[in-house]
Order: C-alpha cells, then sequence, then structure tokens
C-alpha cells in the first residue's frame, strides 16, 4: 500500500484544476471571483480524503432513507390526525393553510396505533446511524468552495438546508422527547410538527433534484460494483461530474477499510438501535428495551405496566375513591351520578386492548369496565355525536379529551375498572398511577387520550 495516493489515482493533481467556465452560471463574474478567494481547510476539497466517498455510496445510504423516511413522515402525519385536531386537541391547534385532510380516526384494527406510532419512532431511532452515514459522505459539498456556482445551485443549497437542518432538527427532538428532555425549552410538539414540514419541504425538492443521479450511480456496474472489494483493491470512484463540487477525494488517502466494511457497520448500528427499541413495542422482547428511558417496574401484577405521569405527579392522592362518583351529563333529564360500586354494578365488558403511547412504547393488556355506549345511554344520549371526558387531574394537560362518534360507540371502548396481564390470569383494581377509580380505553386510541381518574363525561347531542 502506498503513502502517495490510492492505487490507480496516483496521478490525481495535488491541487485541483480550476473548474471550466462552463461550470459557471450567471453572474459568472460573482461566482468566479469568490472561487479565486484563497480559502483555509475545511473548504479546501484537500481536506477530504477519504478514498470510499463517492456517488455510489452515496447513493447506497440515500436509497435506504428514500424508502425508509417516507413512512416516518407518513406515520408522524397519522399521528397528528390521531389526536384529533377537528376538536381543537392535536398540538399545534391552528396549522393555518398547512391542514391536512382530516378524517375520523378508526377503532379498528386496535392495534393501528399501536403500528403507526412504534414505526414513527421505532425507524426514526433506527434511521439515525444511516442519516449520519449519509452525511458523513457528503461533507465535503457542505464546504465547498466557491459555496455556488449558479442561482439554480443556490436555490438547491437553500433547500439541503430545509432538508439537512430539517432532519437533524427531527431527530434531536423527537430522541430528546422519548427521553423526556425537554430542555430545549420550546413547545415540543409545535416545534416538531412543524420542524417536519421544512424537513418534508427539503426532502420532496432533493428527491426530485437528485434522484436521476442517484439510479445512475446505481445503476453503472450494478447494485452491488464496489462491495465485494477487500481493503487492498479498494479505490476511490471515478470522479463525478462536478467539479470542485465532486464527492470523490481529490488527493485520496490510501483506504483503511472497504466499502463493505463501513456499510456494514452503519447497518450493524441500525440493526443494534432496533434490538434495543423493538422491545418498547413487542411485549415478548421488553426486557430488551434498554434504550427505554423508563424503568421496568410500575406496580404489582396485573398493573405491573408502564406509566407516563404518576397519580402523585398529577395530583391524586389516595383518598381519590372516597365519596367518588361520576358525573355524567348531555342528556336532557339532566346529570347523572354514578359510584364505583355502581359503575361495578352494571353489565361488565372485557377486552384486549394496547395502550400506545405517542412516544413509541406500547403495552398491551386485558381490561374490563363498562361500555362508553352504555355510559351515553344511560346519560340519555344514545347516540352521541362525541364526547368531553374530563379527569380529576385538574392542571395536567392531558386531564381531558374529546373523543369521536366511533370511539364512543365502539363495543371494546371502555370505562375501564379492571386490569389483567393478557395470559388470562386475575384481573385486579386499576391502581392509582393506572387510573383508579376509573379511566378510558378506546381501541386504536392515542395513549395520551386514554384519560385516567376520570371525573366526567360530557355526551354531546348535534
Ligand atoms: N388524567 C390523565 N390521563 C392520562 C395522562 C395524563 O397525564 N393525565 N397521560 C396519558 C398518556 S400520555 C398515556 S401514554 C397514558 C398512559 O397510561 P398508563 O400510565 O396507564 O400506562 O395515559 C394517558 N392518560
Ligand atoms: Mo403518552
Amino acid at each position: 500500500m502506498t503513502t502517495t495516493g490510492a492505487p490507480g489515482r496516483s496521478g490525481a493533481p495535488e491541487t485541483p484544476a480550476p473548474p471550466p467556465e462552463s461550470a459557471y452560471g450567471f453572474p459568472r463574474a460573482l461566482w468566479r471571483g469568490l472561487g479565486r478567494i484563497p480559502v483555509p481547510p475545511p473548504l479546501t476539497p484537500r481536506t477530504w480524503r477519504s478514498p470510499l466517498r463517492g456517488p455510489w455510496l452515496t447513493s447506497v445510504f440515500g436509497v435506504v432513507l428514500l424508502v425508509g423516511l417516507p413512512s416516518v413522515i407518513l406515520t408522524g402525519l397519522l399521528s397528528y390526525i390521531a389526536y384529533g385536531p377537528q376538536f381543537g386537541q392535536a398540538i399545534p391547534a391552528d396549522v393555518g393553510y398547512l391542514r391536512l385532510p382530516l378524517f375520523d380516526w378508526p377503532t379498528s384494527p386496535s392495534w393501528l396505533y399501536r403500528l403507526t406510532q412504534g414505526l414513527h419512532v421505532g425507524l426514526g431511532f433506527v434511521l439515525v446511524p444511516v442519516v449520519l452515514a449519509k452525511l458523513w459522505s457528503v461533507v465535503p459539498k457542505l464546504f465547498a468552495w466557491p459555496p455556488v456556482r449558479s442561482i439554480a445551485q443556490l436555490l438547491e443549497r437553500i433547500s439541503l438546508l430545509a432538508l439537512v437542518g430539517g432532519i437533524l432538527f427531527e431527530l434531536v427532538t423527537g430522541i430528546m422527547n422519548v427521553q423526556y428532555d425537554y430542555s430545549f425549552g420550546f413547545d415540543f410538539y409545535t416545534a416538531h410538527y412543524w420542524g417536519a414540514w421544512v424537513f418534508i419541504g427539503g426532502f420532496v425538492a432533493h428527491v426530485a433534484i437528485k434522484l436521476p443521479t442517484m439510479v445512475r450511480s446505481l445503476r453503472t456496474g450494478g447494485p452491488g460494483r464496489w462491495l465485494h472489494d477487500t481493503v487492498e483493491d479498494t479505490v476511490p470512484e471515478p470522479p463525478d461530474d462536478e467539479p470542485g463540487h465532486s464527492l470523490v477525494a481529490t488527493s485520496p488517502s490510501p483506504p483503511t477499510m472497504s466499502r463493505r466494511t463501513l456499510i456494514g457497520t452503519v447497518a450493524g448500528g441500525s440493526a443494534l438501535v432496533g434490538v434495543l427499541t423493538i422491545g418498547t413495542t413487542v411485549d415478548a422482547l421488553r426486557p430488551l428495551a434498554l434504550l427505554s428511558p423508563r424503568g421496568r417496574s410500575y406496580g404489582t401484577g396485573p398493573n405491573d405496566f408502564q406509566v407516563n405521569r404518576t397519580a402523585f405527579a398529577a395530583g391524586i392522592g389516595p383518598g381519590v375513591g372516597d365519596g367518588y362518583a361520576l358525573v355524567l351529563r348531555g342528556g336532557a333529564g339532566g346529570e347523572v351520578r354514578l359510584d364505583r360500586a355502581a359503575l361495578a354494578g352494571m353489565p361488565q365488558h372485557t377486552a384486549t386492548l394496547p395502550i400506545a403511547c405517542v412516544e413509541g412504547w406500547s403495552q398491551m393488556r386485558t381490561w374490563s369496565g363498562v361500555r362508553l355506549r352504555d355510559l351515553a345511554a344511560l346519560a340519555g344520549v344514545p347516540a352521541p355525536v362525541n364526547a368531553f371526558v374530563q379527569s380529576l387531574e385538574r392542571a395536567g394537560p392531558f386531564a381531558r379529551t374529546t373523543l369521536q362518534a366511533n370511539q364512543v360507540l365502539d363495543p371494546d371502548s371502555l370505562l375501564a375498572l379492571r386490569v389483567g396481564d393478557t395470559d388470562g390470569g386475575p384481573m385486579a383494581d386499576l391502581s392509582l398511577d393506572h387510573g383508579f377509580p376509573a379511566r378510558v380505553i378506546v381501541p386504536a386510541l392515542p395513549g395520551v387520550h386514554n384519560t385516567k381518574w376520570v371525573g366526567a363525561i360530557d355526551f354531546r347531542s348535534a
């Protein structure tokens, strides 16, 4: 192995030739003048010496992101819709002309939100190594000098700002939210929503501009072209057609690893993150969920599963059951009050349903309690247009929720009193942390709207 450059590139000039006139657009004098300014590293192309960089390598990471990121985007937007923007309870509430086409979030299949949100968070995590690898592969372009050579390129680079800034912002805020770290000081949901649109704009522009390059790079010689090289026969890709803005090193160092090793390392990183994350969605693999910020014990027996907001944090004391009476409103006959014994005396229904949090974790449980539609009928509103649920919790942001008609009327939608494991074992009263005396459980509803410590339900008719 030589130290003067990789085999096959030994003739590469130490200082790259100035780009030809034709490389500059209007106003030519400006861009060319910029290019003549002597610049220090990292702006000189010679700073970037890895012989692995090139359009093929970037395209390999690119194609993975092209397949993966649209799923993250789509499931994220679906989560916004699942929150019920029609009731003003999605955050941000007012999104102006970026209003999504709304539809009533279904209650079937009951694992719908568990799947979409598990994918959103899980895939977001798994793609982090690929995003970082792709950024590494294109970093010389970030520092290319002159920064632009035409107005078209200026626009392209602005779209890159949205793309790179957007994805980094979304990944960092998303991960911090899952870790309960709000040190950024602004509202997570609002920022993550607007950040998503900045990113989507950059992503769409980038795909439109780069898709042909990606396809061409992967086609030449077949997608596996550079995969079979050992370290010894790893040479730089042929220079691409963007003088000065090339991904291929102008003075490459000798290779220290093959492309196969690099891609394998990134894939291994993603696989490891995936293994450490999957347990937050798949119950049987829960012990693997080492990245979860939450401890893994929350109660005893059937009540031993994740708690997002404890009774203590919500200001709910152990005496909450004393003198408890659920208030039902909406009917012409006025309020109906039911203490817990009255609730337990009504027909009980059992359903096995997940709690699926927006933060990606979910867990199956068997719940029993009173059907929401039975409560609606009892209140005198058998066909409500929606229902407003209020917790006994005073101040929390999730102390209230509005449920759609289909969510009230689904036969598995419950005001749950008891909970059990999914193995058919004994059931127990809800613990204080899980919402005693009674909580909402609705199939496919985002976790956040399964209100705990329910104090009142208002069934609204048109
Ligand atoms: N009153 C009230 N209900 C609430 C919350 C809350 O903060 N207050 N948190 C919600 C969220 S974000 C989730 S994910 C689920 C979690 O339910 P669990 O703590 O029983 O697992 O409860 C929901 N119900
Ligand atoms: Mo949640």
